[in-house]
């Protein structure tokens, strides 16, 4: 059986990796179609050697869609998806838009794809550091229990759009002038000061919420509540933009109800789908985000028992944060609807 699918948000840095997604992974695409803003229609893009005119979204772009991948904000997906919804496709949407909606399943496959079972349409694909963090943590929660996550993040700007890529290449060309570099994207379009991030490190990803938290790290905290089905799982995040183009860091601290051996929790992370463990500090092995910029996977590594707390340890993350983080966990979202014939 074939689908057709289209890309909302079609020219971004995300719907570009969904688009090259669908060829890698030979997605049983029928008929594709390319979705943006007015701004951006009439751009060209070639789909497995045809190509394609990216068109500006209305409603009726969605007319006989089966499976359409959003990823063009929050707003155009609030007023586009329910649209989509109404003309019989299913929207997979990579917003923050719908993510906490009781109706609306919050899924990484390898950790919850039961809960597309639930949907009633729409299926939001989480923030891409918490898809990275939850892929280490399923396995532990299966093996020991899980009581409580500590997560600091080391974010790329590609996180934060093309716009900011832009703006990491222009500061980086010119160190002298670093602290006085004319910034406008980071750390969020909307906030009141821009802060120049090459040769820099900025503790604000998104705006504030009135707790003191970003609207990041609340992600964080919420979104792996849900997923992991566990409301009294105690999580804490700090979230801090770095100067790395793609791929997102994580130091995660992590407290299991049983106390395994550290090599049990290599093992187990090790036998993880989607998780590669890379893990040997003697031959200075370890991820980092250059080396994860372009794959699949989830990097797990620096892995230690806490000193003082025999079931605490602590993990190092790393994963592609435009891949894993977003455009392949949608399209692997669609490949387990068809695996769970939902679609
Ligand atoms: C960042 N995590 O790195 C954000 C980008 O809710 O999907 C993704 C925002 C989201 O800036």
């Amino acid at each position: 059986k074939t689908y057709n699918v289209a890309i909302m948000g079609a020219s971004g840095a995300v719907g570009q990796q969904m688009k090259d997604q669908l060829e890698k992974r030979n997605f049983p695409v029928k008929e594709i179609v390319f979705l943006a803003s007015s701004r951006s229609a009439g751009q060209e893009i070639e789909f497995n050697g045809k190509t394609h005119l990216i068109q500006e979204a209305v409603p009726e772009s969605f007319e006989g869609i089966d499976i359409a991948l959003f990823s063009a904000g929050g707003s155009i997906s609030e007023k586009f998806a329910p649209e989509a919804v109404k003309r019989g496709a299913v929207v997979i949407d990579n917003t923050s838009a719908f993510r906490m909606d009781k109706e609306v399943p919050l899924v990484v496959p390898e950790v919850n794809k039961k809960d597309l079972t639930l949907h009633n349409g729409i299926i939001a694909n989480p923030n891409c550091s918490t898809i990275q963090m939850v892929c280490a943590l399923q396995p532990l929660k299966e093996q020991y229990g899980l009581k409580k996550v500590v997560v600091s993040t080391y974010q790329a700007v590609s996180g934060a759009g093309l716009a900011a890529i832009n703006e990491l290449k222009a500061q980086a060309a010119d160190f002298e002038n670093a602290p006085n570099a004319e910034a406008n994207v980071l750390p969020v379009k909307s906030a009141e000061r821009h802060f120049p991030i090459a040769f820099n490190a900025i503790p604000q990803i998104d705006q504030f919420t009135d707790n003191g938290y970003t609207f990041e790290e609340m992600k964080m905290i919420n979104e792996t509540k849900k997923i992991m089905h566990d409301e009294h799982l105690a999580v804490a995040a700090t979230c801090v933009r770095l100067p790395v183009v793609t791929g997102h860091s994580e130091s995660v601290y992590v407290e299991l109800a049983g106390a395994p051996t550290v090599d049990d929790v290599k093992k187990a992370l090790a036998d993880a789908p989607g998780v590669v463990l890379m893990d040997d500090p003697s031959n200075q092995v370890y991820p980092m985000p250059l080396m994860a910029a372009g794959k699949d996977e989830v990097f797990v590594g620096r892995i230690r028992q806490d000193l003082d707390n025999p079931n605490g340890f602590h993990l190092w993350i790393v994963a592609d944060n435009l891949i894993k983080g977003a455009a392949l966990n949608s399209v692997q979202i669609a490949e387990s609807m068809i695996e769970q014939e939902i679609i």
